[in-house]
């Protein structure tokens, strides 16, 4: 979600709606207080004691990735991504200065689990970056960035990742905003309709290392592109998105991307895609083999679905597709089987640019009348579906088809269950929603604002995410937290599904530089360049003195010897703005030149045994 619906939902354009409820309904504003002392017991992780969950939560335009505990929803620790983090030395050292590219900031909106066979297989985790077209791959062994794939060509604006396919053969991505292509070619804004368009794109991901690299990309009108979601079962080998702005404007969106009734989600045969590129159907554009819809035919559908739609989610049957329109109170939900027949039946209600668009009302199962600004859905695996809605701020809980003829008549008493959120929710989470088998035990609630309902900090607030338990036919509220903007979306994973290591093995350092003994280690200097292979250990540096000359280059590459859980150490130079943190077992390398003559001490930066202050040096600038 960003700013605009704010004002767009909670403006004058939806005053109507709003009369009937408000942006937060008086109701909205007490919890179940009688509730408190199962709800604290329900979340109470003793001391010592360990979450049953993983939740991996986005940190939106942070650039970073939170991890905390479910059910406790203490924060436990934050993977830094798309931007600097001095906690870990992130983007200090010269591996992941590379992987930034230059950049300090990232907006992560959607974290994708790598699956096999349709479940969680615990290896990676993907993230995207909305503002600088980018991708990046966590791995789950070590809670690292590995790698950061982009700017993605011929993309801008990935907001509609990542979503990650049955077998995690790709990350799937599309484009929030159009641009003239390639990259880099002027057109004038005006003529946006006709000199601008939006991709999608499929991430090829290598099954082993997880490596990613540009598959393939299908060229769109300039619609925005919004949330997407990927086929299993009858869907497999599908993906869908969402998008806005079907009338593309490029101006007032908020005004001219809203006069339509209906904008187009779009329904891609994936694997016809990367078959298509295979077959040399595609056209190379800045090193990517582009597919035109117009001229591939079976690669691309459009479905109207009404009211600037924005998540779109596929149940874990694979069958059931449910799209909210954020200016409309209903969820619509369609029936991949009936897409499948409309497909062969050619049942089409017109085209859009050489792409055909299924007939609405011949793919339709219903449109549920969740409530008020709706915008994501998640499934317990039971059956139910969890509606998130803005405007409202609640959670509906409703029941997935097959719907018997007599709630078809009335698709109001589908709906089972509501709870208030606070405050306007955007996403909701629940574990292994996009799997073939969620947990169904909780839910998290991804509120946009917090209205001070915590101890006062300022004008700049948190958000809040509550969690709330679903394995009831009530949804139950059980706790609230605060974290730092902004959620969007979040996975979660059972605990035992994975084991992360506590240290880096000795054997597998192959870094050339590293060190292991205070005899290896030292200071060589070829012309104005500077090398030093250091050795940390509880609780000195070796060396401890390093002798420069200003303006020399020098490359620092640190081994932390140690062998031991949380025996980390770290390496800050005084006014050189310099932190690298090295963990057990791990060599790093910072690159600097040396500043002004004079004598600069150097620290070891986490607090590492009884004589952590004692571990110190001098960098020792000659003039
Ligand atoms: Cu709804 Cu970027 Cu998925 Cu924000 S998005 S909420
Ligand atoms: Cu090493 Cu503190």
């Amino acid at each position: 979600m960003t700013t605009r619906l704010t004002f767009l939902v909670c403006g004058s354009l939806t005053a109507a709606l709003l009369a009937s409820a408000g942006c937060n309904p008086p109701g909205a504003t007490k919890s179940a207080k009688g509730d408190s002392t199962s709800a604290a017991a329900r979340t109470f992780v003793a001391p010592g004691d360990k979450d049953e969950y993983y939740l991996f939560y986005s940190g939106g335009h942070s650039g970073q990735v939170y991890v905390a505990g479910i059910p406790s929803m203490r924060h436990i620790s934050t993977i830094p991504v798309f931007a600097p983090y001095p906690a870990t030395g992130y983007g200090f050292d010269e591996e992941s200065k590379k992987m930034l590219g230059g950049f300090t900031w990232g907006d992560v909106h959607h974290p994708g689990l790598s699956q096999t066979d349709g479940k969680y297989d615990g290896r990676w985790l993907f993230v995207n970056d909305n503002a600088n077209n980018r991708i990046a791959r966590v791995d789950l062994r070590d809670f690292k960035t590995r790698q950061i794939l982009g700017p993605i060509p011929n993309s801008s604006g990935n907001h509609g990742s990542s979503f990650v396919t049955e077998n995690s053969e790709y990350v799937l991505v599309a484009t929030r905003f159009s641009v003239p292509l390639p990259k880099g070619r002027f057109a004038e804004i005006a003529d946006y309709k006709t000199e601008f368009n939006g991709m999608v794109s499929g991430i090829k991901v290598d099954p082993k290392s997880g490596e990613m690299a540009v598959g393939w990309q299908i060229l769109t009108p300039p619609f925005n592109w919004d949330l997407g979601s990927t086929g299993k079962g009858p869907s497999s080998g599908w993906a869908f998105w969402t998008s806005y702005n079907s009338e593309m404007a490029h101006e007032t969106l908020e005004a001219n991307s809203t006069q339509g009734e209906r904008d187009y989600a779009a329904i891609v045969n994936w694997r016809a895609a990367e078959q298509a590129v295979k077959d040399g159907k595609g056209t190379m554009m800045a090193g990517v083999a582009i597919l035109d819809p117009a001229k591939v035919p079976g690669l691309m559908y459009f479905l109207a679905v009404p009211k600037s739609p924005h998540g779109i989610d596929t149940d874990p049957s694979g069958r059931w597709i449910a799209a909210s329109g954020k200016l409309q109170p209903v969820t619509s939900v369609f029936d991949f089987e009936k897409i499948q027949k409309a497909i062969a039946d050619r049942n089409f209600e017109g085209e859009v640019r050489g792409v055909p668009v299924l007939k609405h009302d011949a793919v339709i199962e219903g449109e549920v009348p969740v409530g008020l600004g709706p915008l994501h859905t998640q499934y317990d695996g039971k059956g139910n579906a969890y509606t998130s809605m803005y405007v409202e701020s609640a959670v509906a809980k409703w029941s997935l088809p097959p719907w018997t003829d007599a709630q078809k008549k009335d698709l109001n008493t589908v709906i089972l269950d509501k709870i208030p959120v606070h405050f306007n929710i955007g996403h909701l989470v629940i574990g292994g929603s996009d799997t073939k088998a969620p947990y169904g035990q909780y839910l998290v609630a991804m509120n946009k604002l917090s209205k001070g309902r915590h101890l006062g900090v300022g004008p700049s607030q948190p958000e809040s995410s509550q969690l709330i338990d679903i394995s009831g036919n009530k949804m139950t509220m059980l706790y609230e937290a605060y974290t730092e903007p902004e959620p969007h979306f979040a996975q979660i994973l059972k605990a035992d599904a994975i084991s992360p290591i506590e240290v880096y093995p000795k054997a597998e350092n192959t870094n050339p530089h590293a060190v292991w003994e205070a005899t290896q280690a030292g200071v060589t200097r070829s012309g104005n360049k500077v090398d030093v292979k250091m050795v940390a250990i509880r609780s000195r540096f070796v060396p401890d003195t390093i002798e420069v000359k200003a303006g020399d280059e020098v490359t620092i590459h640190v081994t932390n010897v140690e062998q031991t859980t949380d025996m980390i150490h770290g390496l800050g130079i005084a006014e050189h703005d310099m932190n690298i943190v090295v963990d057990p077992g791990e060599t790093k390398t910072m690159t600097f030149t040396a500043g002004k003559a004079g004598v600069y001490p150097f620290y070891c930066t986490n607090f590492c045994s009884a004589l952590h202050q004692e571990m110190q040096g001098y960098l020792a600038v000659r003039p």
